[in-house]
């Protein structure tokens, strides 16, 4: 079910060994397909995205914006036992990340001169919460709770209407955005729902007439977070410079590195776990161990045949982006673990925290065998928006300062610039910008009357 793949041989080097496995962004002609939809958007609006909602949702909910009443009964209808699961990951996530809120960086560098590196959150974001083949009531709070404790002044949250729910966003969605205390919520899904928060939708464009809500225009974002599958994360790179993105966070990943110590059965449960997500979901094992790679092959077929969604697990695994790869040794193991920079990396190893500190590339590191990823996707307190695709060589996954901005503020007294000021004419001088050089001068071809401002 599982392609195994033996590097044993040494044919393959890293960056080859990288392209061995597909990965899911270029499985899809993703970009293509959203570029009309985002076109639409711009130019239609609210109703460009009930639209898009009706062709590929089938469905067109009564407004865009969901009424504070159904926001509220969704809240009350909310099972008990998953209300409390709820607010423990709420309050586990939220102590990670009120830990991340960066500190202001003031430099000395000369008395009287002063840098100061300010955080600032930015005003508004719009978190996408996905829908497809499962609802994600605990994407809600990844989103939600950084952007609080970022202090961004306002939060709008969009996730895909549901046939099944008069058209509304799935209730324990709504529910969670209600407990969190979010209100600004839009039944809308896909690129079209990117395509809304990046350039907003002016009052005449709403589509509806008939709901208060939607006679308000809609403005646009600042930020646009949350996972989504390949359109969602096609539209939102399509929108990169119009607004910031977190990152790409496409189609799950979870790649495995173990050595001969790592249990197998769990291994293979692991696997199973994200692939339940999507058919394109990837999972990937990459050991140094013969015995391991076979064991967790002997395992899966009877664990995926028991398993609640055993056939879209089973397309996950059998598809181009997942394998068990077995190397030379565990050097080379860790060597393609960089490579592949995967959204989830799990650490079944002797020595895991070791081995950890030789990762570069990874959206989120699990140590263990008591650390598995779907304790990171609800529990554990840190994130799960991470970057899919490869994309975790360059960037990070979702977390407080996401949503903050840093400024740097310059303060200098007279003195502090009269010292360096011979500097920045030679400088200025060099770059052909005399002007440059004078309006530092001027300061002192004339009096001075007192110091910086305060
Ligand atoms: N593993 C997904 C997140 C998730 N899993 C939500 C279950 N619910 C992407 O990191
Ligand atoms: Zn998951």
């Amino acid at each position: 079910m599982l392609q195994r793949i033996d590097l044993t041989g040494g044919r393959a080097r890293p960056p080859e060994l990288a392209t061995l496995l597909e990965r899911a962004a270029s499985i899809t002609g993703a970009d293509d397909a959203v570029a009309p939809i985002l076109t639409a958007v711009r130019e239609h609006g609210a109703a460009a995205v009930l639209d898009a909602g009706e062709r590929f949702d089938g469905v067109r909910p009564a407004a865009l914006r969901v009424p504070a009443d159904v926001l509220s009964v969704s809240l009350q209808g909310l099972d008990p036992a998953l209300r409390g699961a709820l607010t423990e990951m709420i309050e586990r996530v939220r102590k990670t990340h009120q830990a991340q809120l960066p500190q202001p960086a003031e430099t000395h560098l000369t008395p009287g001169g002063t840098v100061t590196q300010r955080w600032i959150p930015v005003r508004r974001v719009g978190l996408y919460v996905p829908g497809g083949l499962a609802v994600y009531p605990s994407s809600v709070v990844m989103n939600v709770v950084p952007a609080q404790v970022a202090g961004v002044d306002e939060i709008v949250v969009c996730s895909p209407p549901q046939a099944g729910n008069g058209g509304w966003p799935d209730p324990a969605v709504l529910a969670a955005c209600a407990l969190l205390g979010v209100s600004e919520v839009y039944a809308a899904g896909g690129a079209q729902a990117i395509a809304l928060l990046g350039y907003g939708s002016s009052a005449d464009s709403t589509g509806s007439t008939d709901n208060a809500a939607d006679a308000d225009s809609i403005a646009a974002v600042d930020v646009i977070t949350g996972p989504g599958n390949a359109y969602v994360t096609a539209a939102k790179r399509a929108l990169r410079g119009t607004v910031a993105i977190d990152s790409e966070a496409g189609p799950t990943e979870i790649a495995v590195l173990a050595d001969d110590s790592a249990d197998p059965r769990l291994i293979a449960a692991d696997l199973i776990s994200q692939a339940e997500h999507s058919p394109d979901a990837a999972s990937v094992l990459i050991t140094d161990s013969a015995q391991l790679a076979d064991a967790v092959l002997d395992a899966l077929p009877d664990l995926v045949a028991a398993t609640t969604h055993a056939e879209r697990v089973r397309q996950a695994l059998s598809g181009q982006q997942s394998a068990v790869v077995l190397t030379a040794d565990l050097d080379a193991a860790v060597a393609l673990t960089n490579e592949y920079a995967a959204e989830h990396l799990e650490i079944q190893t002797r020595h895991a925290g070791r081995i950890a500190q030789r990762i570069r590339n990874a959206g989120a590191i699990f140590l263990g065998p008591y650390s598995p990823v779907s304790l990171g996707d609800y529990c554990a307190g840190s994130n799960h928006v991470l970057p899919t695709a490869g994309g975790a060589r360059y960037s990070s996954g979702l977390n407080t300062t996401t949503f903050l901005k840093s400024v740097q503020v310059i303060d200098y007294s007279a003195a502090a610039l009269a010292a360096v000021a011979p500097s920045v004419v030679v400088l200025a001088d060099a770059e052909d910008l005399p002007a440059h050089g004078a309006a530092v001068t001027a300061r002192f071809d004339q009096a001075v009357d007192g110091e910086a401002a305060d």
